[in-house]
């Protein structure tokens, strides 16, 4: 029984100390950063962060925002060269089956990806709902997606990924009327679990034809784009204003 109990102990000291490291290591992340806005974006496999990077990526690119993407997956590299296609910087980080991204793996991109101008940069993690909650990559925010084909009690079901979230997008609302889905009931648990969220309702499909600049962006997307928008000025203004604070010994 006490040969039990110390081995627990020793197991949550072990899982501590991972989580310290990482911790420092995302600290480092954050200042390489520097001005760019980083969004971690988590969700079920298939719930549509690919998508919803193809459809918002070139409107903040029409709105003159420079970015680049580093994607985690647990095998190929499927993604990255979606996002290739989009004409913006992309790095595969390929976890060979660990079911998140950690801080080091972000670190140890950074070499190889240009971020020199970001202004913004997108981490798409690895697929579920549960893992990738624990390790902060030293991003400005998380952001989950969930899609409406998941069921409405996700939230409560996976919470920590909806209480760690700033932004909460709920895709695939396109597919409502085929579905017994409730919107009302998402939004309902999800503001339960974290009642901070910002909320956009997308589609990636069935987009209106007066969208700008031919972009495949509904209303939702597009107020998801004008919130990454308004996060990259003020993230710049407050950089900004510490900077000029040390300056005059503030
Ligand atoms: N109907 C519908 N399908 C979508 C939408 N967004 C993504 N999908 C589809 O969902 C599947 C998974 O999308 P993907 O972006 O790869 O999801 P990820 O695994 O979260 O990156 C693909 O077949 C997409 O075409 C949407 O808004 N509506
Ligand atoms: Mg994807």
């Amino acid at each position: 029984m006490k040969s039990v109990r110390k081995k627990e102990l020793r197991t949550i000291r072990v899982q501590k100390n991972a989580l310290g490291t990482n911790e420092e290591i995302a600290l480092k992340n954050k200042t390489i950063f520097g001005k760019a806005f980083v969004v971690n974006l988590l969700s079920s496999p298939g719930s549509g962060k690919t998508s919803l990077l193809e459809a918002v990526i070139p409107v903040l690119k029409d709105a003159g925002l420079k970015m680049a993407v580093i994607e985690g997956d647990v095998d190929t590299d499927l993604d990255k060269k979606r996002i290739d296609a989009l004409g913006v910087p992309a790095y595969q980080i390929v976890t060979n089956g660990t079911c998140h991204l950690d801080a080091r793996m972000v670190n140890n991109s950074l070499g190889r990806l240009d971020i020199k101008n970001a202004d913004v940069i997108f981490i798409e993690n690895v697929g579920n709902l549960v893992c990738p909650t624990s390790f902060n990559l030293g991003e400005d925010i998380k952001a989950v997606v969930l899609s409406v084909t998941e069921g409405d009690d996700k939230p409560l079901k996976y919470p920590a990924a909806f209480y760690k979230s700033r932004v909460l997008i709920i895709n695939k609302t396109d597919l409502l009327p085929f579905l017994k889905a409730d919107l009302e009931r998402i939004i309902k648990n999800a503001l339960s679990v974290n009642k901070d969220l910002k909320i956009f309702e997308t589609s990636c499909y069935g987009i209106p034809k007066d969208s700008p600049a031919g972009s495949a962006c509904d209303k939702g997307m597009l107020g998801f784009a004008g919130f990454i928008k308004e996060s990259v000025r003020s993230k710049t203004a407050r950089l900004q204003g510490a900077f000029l604070n040390k300056g005059l010994g503030i």
